[in-house]
């Protein structure tokens, strides 16, 4: 699970809701990369451009009393969670309507029970405690927390797996193994395996190659109850990989790292595989994420009043 080596055959059909979904997160970040590049938002941004379809695959097997603390590279984590992209498109740009009024931006999303922080590492110990939580008063219930590949080189990771274990939490560690770290490849920074690190702390591993996200659902269901009844904290390693920069405009890698990563691309396999489902539903989320932009450019900028 060192490089990233998802095959390339045919996906299988979706469910229109789902392809919907996928491409919604898909235009949406297109949209702010294009922002970006017209001077039309501040401060930075993480996008998941080809990352979209784990946390479509997963939102079926979590529920709302379920924790999900989401990271620096979260917009697709919240789009899965809550269908209103125009309050993250208002959080982002600062604008009316936004889900936290401005404050969080891209990276700091607080709403019900999903989180999001752009300091690595600091999301794991905090959802062990909720897992720990829920344990007490809602069986059943389980955290869900997503950290890149690059997160497991902090410390409070090992802590938060270590009394996870031990206190049989009903934790979900999903991990976007993406292969690098801003601009750092993970062969030049981890010794071992994520595998390997998480059976130390005799927590359960599981590794998943592909891109379809009824296949994934169909794996990871079994597994999943039994982190929430059973209180056997998961590591599911998704081998995926970052079609974008790390945040915009700084790519380091080869292009043929690239290349490889773009030849993988679900939404290119896909229009391929169903070309006349694809078609329809490709146009009608560009179209709506156009009409978003639109919309939410124009309002006025969001106020906050922390004395209110
Ligand atoms: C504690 C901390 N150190 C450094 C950073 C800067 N930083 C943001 S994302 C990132 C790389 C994260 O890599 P990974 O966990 O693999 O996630 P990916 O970006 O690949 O999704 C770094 C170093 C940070 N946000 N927090
Ligand atoms: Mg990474």
């Amino acid at each position: 699970m060192t490089e990233p080596a998802a095959t390339l055959v045919r996906p299988p059909r979706a469910a229109d809701d789902d392809l919907d979904l996928l491409l919604l997160i898909r235009h949406f970040e297109l949209a702010l990369l294009d922002l970006f590049g017209r001077g039309e938002l501040n401060g930075t941004t993480h996008t998941c451009v080809g990352q979209e379809y784990i946390p479509v695959a997963l939102r079926r097997l979590l529920g709302e009393t379920d924790y999900v603390f989401s990271n620096h590279r979260g917009h697709g984590h919240y789009l899965a969670r809550f269908d209103d992209p125009e309050g993250l498109l208002a959080e982002i740009m600062g604008r009316e309507g936004a889900v936290c009024r401005g404050v969080g931006g891209s990276q700091h999303i607080l709403r019900d029970r999903y989180v999001s922080t752009g300091v690595q590492g600091e999301s794991l110990p905090v959802a062990t405690g909720a897992a720990l939580h829920l344990k007490r008063t809602a069986p059943g219930a389980l955290a869900c927390v997503y950290i890149g590949d690059g997160t497991w080189g902090e410390g409070a990771v090992y802590e938060a797996l270590n009394l996870a274990s031990l206190w049989r939490l009903p934790l979900l560690v999903v991990v976007e193994h993406n292969g690098i770290a801003q601009s750092t490849p993970t062969a030049r920074q981890m010794a071992g395996t994520v595998r390997s690190r998480a059976q130390a702390f005799g927590v359960r591993h599981h590794g998943i190659e592909t891109s379809d996200v009824n296949a994934i659902r169909h794996e990871l269901a079994p597994l999943v109850a039994e982190v929430r009844f059973e209180g056997r904290p998961l590591v599911v390693e998704f081998v995926t990989h970052r079609l974008g920069p790390h945040s915009k405009g700084d790519d380091t890698r080869p292009p043929e790292v690239v290349e490889h990563a773009r030849a993988r691309d679900w939404y290119g396999l896909y229009a391929v595989a169903h070309p006349e489902q694809f078609a329809r539903a490709d146009e009608a989320q560009r179209a709506r994420v156009a009409a978003i932009v639109q919309d939410v450019s124009a309002r006025p900028p969001s106020r906050w009043d922390p004395c209110a």
